[in-house]
């Protein structure tokens, strides 16, 4: 019986959203390149680029037209009706799942409305554009602040909580994710190691769809949905 459910979604469930993903023909890394803004090395030699990316990425996500979709709701509705444990995993930096109303919610790859004190490593909301004339709220550094997002290279947030809740899942959903980047696309290999059910949602086949038992293929306001739905009625 499926008690303790892990998801795990990028950004695939928030491209209906009016967000766009990153390896799509018309995604994120076909306009920047990925060692120009996302890595630490990109924002020593110029965090001008760094923070004018985030900038206009934070300013599209506070836009009114930017809502949370039918997806993140299923989502937030299986958590907040599932009688067992659940917890999402985001490797978005949007707050669609929060504004959705999910609760257990990591976000291993950061969030886009905080920034990060590299001085004195505070983490705080922020909607403002930053720039190199920013002030730390905390410590009143000048220009010590950073997105509060993880790059290439870096760490993603959270992974001892993630590792446990994988560990010990009866069933791992990847919703909306490409299998393209570590550690995230290395879940299912660990949730198929607890002798969890597998089961990908995504608009095609992913990278690594051969390690999943199960797929659904469609926009994530259709399968999300449906698949929530289903897994209810199974109960
Ligand atoms: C739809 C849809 C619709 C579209 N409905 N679906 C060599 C081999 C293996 C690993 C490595 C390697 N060299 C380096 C690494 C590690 C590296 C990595 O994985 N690199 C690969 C690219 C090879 N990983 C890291 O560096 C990570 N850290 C790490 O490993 O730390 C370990 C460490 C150890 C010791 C010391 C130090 C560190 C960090 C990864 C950070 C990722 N950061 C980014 C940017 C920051 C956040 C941001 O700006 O937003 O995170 S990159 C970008 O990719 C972003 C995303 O979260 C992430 C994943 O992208 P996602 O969500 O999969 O998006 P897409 O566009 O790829 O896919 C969208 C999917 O949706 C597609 O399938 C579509 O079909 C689908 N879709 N519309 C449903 N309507």
């Amino acid at each position: 019986m499926t008690r303790r459910i892990v998801v795990l979604t990028g950004a695939g469930v928030s491209q209906e959203s009016g967000l766009d993903t990153f390896r799509d023909p018309d995604g994120i890394w076909s306009k920047y390149r990925v060692e120009d803004v996302a890595t630490p090395e990109a924002f020593a030699r110029d965090p001008r680029k760094v923070h004018d990316f985030y900038n206009l990425r934070r300013r599209n996500l506070l836009a009114g037209h930017v809502k949370p979709n039918t997806a993140h709701a299923a989502l937030a509705e299986l958590e907040r009706i599932w009688p067992g444990e659940f917890l999402l995993v985001t490797q978005n930096i949007d707050d669609l799942h929060e504004r959705a109303g999910s609760q257990n919610l990591i976000h291993m790859h950061g969030e886009m409305r905080k920034v990060r004190c590299a001085a004195c490593g505070a983490v705080t909301a922020n909607d403002a554009d930053l720039s190199l004339a920013s002030v730390c709220g905390a410590c009143t550094k000048l220009g010590a602040l950073r997105p509060h997002v993880v790059w290439f290279g870096e760490m993603p947030l959270e992974m001892e909580r993630i590792g446990e809740a994988l560990a010990h899942c009866d069933l791992f959903i990847s919703v909306g994710t490409s299998g393209n980047v570590y550690p995230a696309a290395g879940f299912v290999a660990e949730a198929n190691v607890a002798g969890a059910r597998t089961v990908e949602l995504n608009l095609e086949p992913s990278l690594g769809r051969s390690h999943f038992a199960e797929g659904h293929y469609g926009k994530a306001t259709s399968v999300v949905p449906e698949f929530v739905a289903a897994l209810l009625a199974e109960r």
